[in-house]
Order: C-alpha cells, then sequence, then structure tokens
C-alpha cells in the first residue's frame, strides 16, 4: 500500500443485530474495491469473513474480523463483528478500536436487541454513527414505521441521508439527498423534499454561520454541508441513514462512497479519552491521532494461531511505530520487541513496515499482552469495554483420561481470546467449571476444543457454591482417645460458636465487635485468629494450660478443616467465631494430630447445635423484552423464587425487567426465555449476595449430600 496519511485512514466497525447482513455487505463491498475474485457467500460457505469452521457451519460470525483494504486512495480498515448477543465480547472490542460504526439494520426485522444495545455502546463512546438498513429487496418491510421507529429509539439525529427507489422486489437503487436529481425520479418509496429538509435542518444546526445562511437564502450548496458534515457526524447530531441490498448488490456503491467521503478520519474524530497516573494522582488526557506524537495503542483483541502463535491486534490513537520499535506495555511497564509488524486482512497477514497513529494491525509473537493493555510508555490507560459478568456454568471433564492438562492449557488460550469465558477450578469440588455467555457460547467453545486441540469434554451442570453457616450459638466438645499398643493418642477440646455478622470488612472491625476483652474476659489474643476469607474468628480463652500452648495451632486447623469442608452438606463454611475454653491433654500420648482430630470433631458437633443453615448465590438478573412479552416473562420469573425489583420501559417498545433470582432457579434461564419470547429476549445476569436457603429446599440438598457421602464411603 502506497504512502498514506491519517487523514487517509478510515476505522469502521459494522455492528447489529445477528442476520441483518453485516457479513454479506462486507463480502459485497471487499468484491467491489477488487479486494477479492470472487464476491463471497455466507450461504454457501464462501464467505471471506466468515472463514472459521464454526462460522460456516452456523452461518454466523462469531469473532470479529479485520479487512484492510484500499479504496479510492483511502486505507479502509473494515470490522465484521458477530451480532449473536452471545458473542458481544467481540464486538464490544471491536466498537473500542474504531471511530465511525455503521449499525446494519435487518429491514423486515426492524430494531432488535442486539442493535439496540451496540447502537447505545457506540454512542455512549461518542464515535459516528451511520445506519445501513439493509435487506430492501425483501418482503414484508414497513418502511415508514421502521423510520419512526429508528427516531423514536436513538433520536432524532437518525435522519436519511439517502431515498430508496422502491422497495422490496422493486428495490432498485438509491437517491442521495445531498445531490437529488433535478426532475425527480418515479418509484421513489419516501418523500424526497420533506426528507431533504430533516437532513438539511440536522446538518446546518451544527454550524452556526451555515445556520445563518440557510435562514435567510432558504438554502445552501452542497459544498457548504460536505464541508461541515464530518463535524455533524463526530458529535452525533447527524446520524445518517442509508439502504443497501448486499444480496442484491444494490446501494452499495453509493454507501462505499459514503464511507470514503463522510465517515471519519481518526484525526476528525473526537480525541479519544484516556486516563494518565502520576505520582498517585489520576488525571484525564485526550489522545489526538497526531503520527508525530507519543506511542499510544491499545489491543483490542487476542488470537493464539495454531501456525503463528500468539498474535495481538493493535489500534494506534497516537504517535508512529516500524517493525523494530519496542513496544512498550503500561500495565507491565515493560517494553518487549517483536518480529514486525502485520497488515490483516481476514485471515491472511503480510508484513508492513510502518503503522501511524489511526492504524489497526497485528503483532506476532509478543507475549503478556492482554486485550485491553495500552500500549504507552508512561502510566496511561484508554477505557475499556465493560464486559457482561459470565454466569452460564458448566463443569467438564475429559473423554479420555489423561487429558485434564492438555484441557485447561488450551481453555485458558480461549479465555485469553474472549473476556466473556472464564475458567476456574472450583476449590470445593475440584471440578472444572466453565462459565461463559450462554449455552451456545459453551457450545462453541466446546467445538473448538475439538476442532483446535483435538481434545473432547463431557460437561455437567457444575454444582451451584453454596455456602455453610450458622443461625445461633452451639457448643461442642469432643475427647479424641485412641490406645493400640505402643504409644496412644489423646487430645480433649470444649468449644463454643457464634454466628458473626455476614458482612466484616476488616480485622479491626472484627476486633472491636468479637475478638475483644469486654466480649471474652479470659482472651489471650496472641493466639486468637482472623481468617477474612471465611470471615472466621478464632478465640483462645483458655486457662491454666488445660490445652497447651503449642497444640493451640493444631486446634485453629481442626476448626478451619470444618470450615472448608462443610458440617451440613459438605459446602465451605462463613461468618462464625468459635471460642475455645476448656481441653484436656496427656503428658504422654498427646500430639498435634489428636488435638485436631479433638478441635474437628467438636466444632462440627457445636455447628450442628447452631442452627445450622445453607445459603446460595443470589444474581441480579436484566431481562428485557418486547412489552408484549412481560407478563409471561413476569409469570416465568415467580416460579423461580425471584424477587422482582422494578421494570422500566424502552424506546421501541422494550421493557426491561430487573430481578434478585437464587442461581440455582436460572442456571438454564437462556432456553427458558427464548422458549417464552420465541427468542426475541435477551438477559444479563451478575453476582449479587448470598442468602438463606428457604427450609424445604435445605433438606432435600442435605439429604442429597448424605447420601452421596454414605455412598463413597461404601465405595472406599
Ligand atoms: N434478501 C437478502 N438477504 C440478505 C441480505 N444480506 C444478507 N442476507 C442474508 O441474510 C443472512 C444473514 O446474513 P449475514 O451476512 O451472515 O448476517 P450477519 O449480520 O453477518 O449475521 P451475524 O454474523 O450472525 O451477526 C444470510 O442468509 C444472507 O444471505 C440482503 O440484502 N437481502
Ligand atoms: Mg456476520
Amino acid at each position: 500500500m502506497a504512502k498514506y496519511r491519517v487523514e487517509d485512514i478510515r476505522n469502521i466497525a459494522f455492528v447489529g443485530h445477528s442476520a441483518s447482513g453485516k457479513t454479506s455487505l462486507l463480502d459485497t463491498i471487499l468484491f467491489r474495491a477488487k479486494a477479492v475474485e470472487r464476491r463471497g457467500s455466507v450461504d454457501e460457505g464462501t464467505s471471506f469473513c466468515d472463514y472459521d469452521d464454526e462460522e460456516k457451519k452456523r452461518r454466523a460470525t462469531i469473532d470479529a474480523k479485520i479487512l484492510t483494504l484500499e479504496y479510492r486512495g483511502k486505507k479502509l480498515h473494515l470490522l465484521d463483528t458477530p451480532g449473536y448477543p452471545d458473542f458481544i465480547g467481540q464486538s464490544l472490542c471491536a466498537l473500542h478500536a474504531v471511530e465511525t460504526a455503521v449499525v446494519v439494520i435487518n429491514a423486515p426485522a426492524g430494531i432488535e436487541v442486539n442493535t439496540r444495545r451496540l447502537y447505545n455502546e457506540a454512542k455512549r463512546l461518542e464515535l459516528a454513527r451511520m445506519i445501513v438498513i439493509n435487506k430492501m429487496d425483501a418482503d414484508n418491510i414497513q418502511l415508514e414505521p421502521l423510520i419512526r421507529q429508528i427516531q423514536q429509539t436513538f433520536g432524532k439525529s437518525c435522519v436519511l441521508f439517502q431515498v430508496p427507489v422502491g422497495v422490496g422486489a422493486q428495490f432498485s437503487g438509491v437517491v442521495n439527498l445531498l445531490h437529488p436529481p433535478a426532475n425527480g425520479l418515479s418509484g421513489l418509496a419516501l418523500d424526497v423534499a420533506a426528507a431533504r429538509s430533516q437532513l438539511l435542518d440536522a446538518i446546518v444546526e451544527t454550524d452556526e454561520a451555515l445556520m445563518e445562511k440557510y435562514l435567510t437564502e432558504g438554502d445552501v450548496t452542497s459544498d457548504d454541508l460536505a464541508r461541515v458534515l464530518p463535524q455533524a457526524l463526530a458529535s452525533g447530531a447527524v446520524v445518517p441513514i442509508f439502504f443497501t441490498s448486499a444480496k442484491k448488490d444494490i446501494g452499495v456503491a453509493e454507501f462505499m462512497d459514503a464511507l470514503v467521503d463522510i465517515a471519519l478520519s481518526p484525526a476528525q474524530a473526537k480525541p479519544r479519552p484516556a486516563t494518565r497516573s502520576s505520582n498517585g494522582k489520576v488525571e484525564t488526557i485526550t489522545l489526538a491521532a497526531d503520527e508525530n506524537g507519543p506511542l499510544v495503542g491499545q489491543v483490542f483483541k487476542v488470537l493464539n494461531d495454531r501456525f503463528v502463535g500468539i498474535l495481538s491486534f493493535i489500534r494506534l490513537f497516537s504517535g508512529h511505530m516500524s517493525s523494530d520499535t519496542p513496544i512498550p506495555n503500561a500495565r507491565t511497564g515493560k517494553s518487549q520487541r517483536s518480529p514486525g509488524l502485520l497488515q490483516v486482512h481476514g485471515k491472511t497477514t503480510k508484513p508492513m513496515s510502518e503503522a501511524i497513529a489511526g492504524d489497526i494491525f497485528a503483532v506476532a509473537k509478543v507475549e503478556d499482552l492482554r486485550i485491553g493493555d495500552t500500549l504507552a510508555s508512561d502510566a496511561i490507560q484508554l477505557p475499556m469495554p465493560t464486559f457482561p459478568t459470565p454466569m452460564y456454568g458448566l463443569a467438564i471433564e475429559p473423554k479420555s483420561r489423561g487429558d485434564e492438562q492438555k484441557i485447561s492449557q488450551s481453555l485458558a488460550k480461549m479465555a485469553e481470546e474472549d473476556p466473556t469465558f472464564k475458567v476456574t477450578r472450583d476449590p470445593q469440588t475440584r471440578e472444572l467449571v466453565v462459565t461463559g455467555v450462554s449455552q451456545l457460547h459453551l457450545d462453541i467453545i466446546q467445538a473448538r476444543l475439538k476442532r483446535r486441540f483435538e481434545l473432547e469434554v463431557v460437561t455437567k451442570e457444575p454444582k451451584i457454591p453454596y455456602r455453610e453457616t450458622i443461625t445461633a450459638q452451639g457448643e461442642g466438645q469432643h475427647r479424641h482417645k485412641k490406645q493400640t499398643g505402643g504409644r496412644g493418642q489423646f487430645g480433649e477440646v470444649h468449644l463454643r460458636v457464634y454466628p458473626l455478622p455476614r458482612e466484616i470488612s476488616s480485622e479491626e472491625e472484627i476486633r472491636k465487635i468479637f475478638i475483644n476483652k469486654e466480649r471474652f474476659p479470659e482472651i489471650r489474643e496472641e493466639f486468637c485468629v482472623y481468617n477474612p476469607e471465611y470471615n472466621f474468628a478464632f478465640v483462645d480463652c483458655i486457662v491454666g494450660g488445660v490445652i497447651p500452648n503449642q497444640f493451640i495451632p493444631a486446634v485453629y486447623k481442626g476448626c478451619m478443616e470444618v470450615m472448608e469442608k462443610g458440617a451440613l452438606a459438605g459446602y465451605r463454611m462463613q461468618d462464625i467465631g468459635v471460642e475455645v475454653y476448656f481441653g484436656k491433654d496427656h503428658p504422654v500420648d498427646s500430639s498435634e494430630a489428636a488435638f485436631k482430630t479433638a478441635a474437628r470433631v467438636a466444632f462440627k458437633n457445636a455447628v450442628l447445635s447452631a442452627k445450622p443453615v445453607l445459603l446460595e448465590p443470589i444474581v441480579l438478573l436484566e431481562v428485557t423484552v418486547p412489552s408484549k412479552f412481560t407478563g409471561a416473562v413476569l409469570s416465568d420469573l415467580n416460579t423461580r423464587r425471584a424477587r422482582i425489583e422494578n421494570q422500566d420501559t424502552l424506546p421501541g417498545d422494550l421493557q426491561v425487567i430487573r430481578a434478585r433470582v437464587p442461581l440455582a432457579e436460572v442456571t438454564r434461564y437462556a432456553a427458558a426465555l427464548g422458549s417464552i419470547t420465541q427468542g426475541q429476549g435477551s438477559y444479563t445476569m451478575e453476582f449479587s449476595h448470598y442468602d438463606q436457603v428457604p427450609a424445604h429446599i435445605q433438606q432435600q440438598i442435605v439429604a442429597k449430600a448424605t447420601k452421596a457421602a454414605e455412598e463413597e464411603e461404601e465405595e472406599e
């Protein structure tokens, strides 16, 4: 590619609900720009963008793709993104790398859930926005209601930039409202004069001088309008609407001209805000797209390629780089060399000698570059998307023994690529648990594990991470005594347990309310311990050395074993204080092991006498559905022990329902919501707090756990 300047670059992300035709539009654009020889097709599995096996199989984009092409002397970086909410992480990252978002709307379907979400994210990031109404050749298009819906949902700044000629099977072209044909055209789908005056009003409003001229002279020239248009787009005052049929290649050429003429160059866009910390102070700065400025970029995507190794995709916001420029990472404070800069085009890459502010490119084999990392030698941080907290969990086991390690390594690689995917080992159940946005999300991960790494797994529902605690005071004691020939074992422990408040935030607080002399006059503070992870306080009130000092740590350990393993149903415990007040030793037979066992049994007895209960995780659920499904969603939530907190109406006839629900009731909510709303609902779910499990459910869980423990004992 010839030498180009910041002004020649256009970074544009295509976002919108699934099946609106983003990928098809890009395939058509590539063909028109002569960047490919044959036009790719999603339906035939020949798309240039949807090249991954899973994408071909499902005919949907899963990962964001970067295309680099030259068109009319400009360098375009076009980003294709997934429309399924299940892969939203990729779309959010892509938006952070561009200055213009093209929001693609499916003409017959109208504004869908993910369209709204991504439009709002683009607005929040203060990106320029353009709307494309695609599938204009399809049946059942209600054009005027659709435009009204767009303006109601996204605001009056959304104005027609074109008027379509014909709709559905008759759709044959578009008329540019800045240059309408002098002597009318027949077959226009909308009123040109009205649309043109709306567009003009919106544009001139952003420039006072032009507004003056418009008011006095009644019209303005196309040149005037073109001049202020970038500023109108950058401020969000104008969000132009275009019409295309990607499939029939109608309106695409005109839209491509708009990408060159109207979409912003990095130099025209609002400067990207960032924060810089120095000497403990954090200040907000803005980054102008200046190729002679300081080097600042951001990693917005990571890919572990089987052949190339790790690829990190970078958006440069300021400065310039050549292939031997070290890559500074503000997070680690270190600089690393890369084997060179790579221009990315779909699945192919080729070396490039230089990158300037505004460029999007990749580097290979630079370890420890994570999504969101800022490349800067100062402590600068560019903002990151807020990703939804994944809550859809599955426990997985290898199909063939011996694959454990390979599986957890491969999953860790996939987690690096996907900020909405987590892999953890449950410390209690020892299960390997993967958590994603939805069932579909985890299905894809599993399919890739098989295809990319030849690893197969079986999945099952992970155990809900219940907790145990007590609700009353209790007492317990135990004498552990064994006389088997030789040296025996002896230890005796007496203790009391107390419920502690659930929210203790510091050691200072626990010393104020529990570990102190007012409460326990005999206290020996030097032997007291507070374990914040379990909110567990250990108070030593031994008088006269009835438990010798050297065995006190063993008593603490014995109690901790029960805290970890539970007393009721095998779940970890929390919020308990224990007072050890009496015991006995034996001059020969006492040992650490004996006291640990005695403490364990005594502590367990005390807990069981202290009205123990199970706690369960409660999540905050936010469900968005078209209004007509509200009743059905609410009545379903009522069967799930949900506490509805509030309901909101959103433009576009949508309802948002917020509720707190036990995690155990919504582990498979995706499928349920899908069938209630015919796939038109979406939800997010995040951890809220722990709450007591109702008695009858607790009984079932305890019975199940007791049975499982008995069976395990029999096996041993
Ligand atoms: N009739 C018609 N069909 C189209 C048009 N554009 C795309 N399609 C079809 O719509 C389906 C979805 O197209 P895609 O390009 O994969 O849509 P997408 O927005 O990339 O979908 P995701 O990748 O899931 O977000 C395919 O079957 C396309 O052939 C169009 O302009 N007219
Ligand atoms: Mg796609």
